[in-house]
């Protein structure tokens, strides 16, 4: 595995348990003052240098978050809502390059974030053991994914990222 890519590792599902639900719930409510901090103080040539050679820079990152979250949460909503509803995969490489995120700072995104992941928290805190077993269908995956795998997917998506940015600082002495 290439941890720089991966620096806590790939995402591996674990079985519910009240502890885990505890862990996974404090991930989403603070991954957005966890990427906050990890961003903190970095000029403007240091975010636009990429986390890795080839990778997405350091604002490219936190505006892929933002879109990424933005997309979870959504279907979430749409699991809760909904019988088992499909869900509509998006292309992560172009919508980093549309002028909402290229044209604005960072701080835009996090501040999205801070708002989206209380809602998020408060979203997840409120189900039960049954709810997490609700569903959405992905159609390029052909799979189902419940609940608690997206919860579990992206309490790990964030500090995937954040860690990323951090080894990239630890790297570069920054
Ligand atoms: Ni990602």
């Amino acid at each position: 595995m290439d941890l720089t890519i991966y620096p806590i590792g790939t995402f591996i599902e674990q079985p519910y348990s009240e502890e885990e639900l505890r862990d996974r719930l404090l991930d989403i409510r603070f991954a957005a003052q966890s990427l906050e901090l990890a961003v903190n103080n970095l000029d403007e040539f240091q975010l636009n240098t990429a986390y890795r050679e080839g990778g997405w820079t350091v604002k490219q990152v936190v505006h892929h978050l933002a879109d990424s979250h933005m997309n979870a949460f959504i279907r979430c909503k749409l699991a809760i809502t909904e019988d088992n509803p499909t869900i509509k995969p998006y292309d992560q490489n172009t919508w980093v390059n549309t002028p909402d995120a290229t044209n604005v700072p960072i701080n835009v995104s996090i501040t999205l974030l801070h708002a989206l992941h209380i809602r998020w928290h408060e979203l997840f805190k409120n189900l039960n053991e049954q709810d997490f077993q609700r569903t959405v269908m992905h159609p390029e995956y052909k799979r189902q994914m419940t609940l608690w795998f997206i919860l579990g997917l992206y309490a790990w998506h964030g500090k995937h990222h954040t860690a990323q940015i951090q080894s990239l600082r630890d790297r570069m002495n920054w």
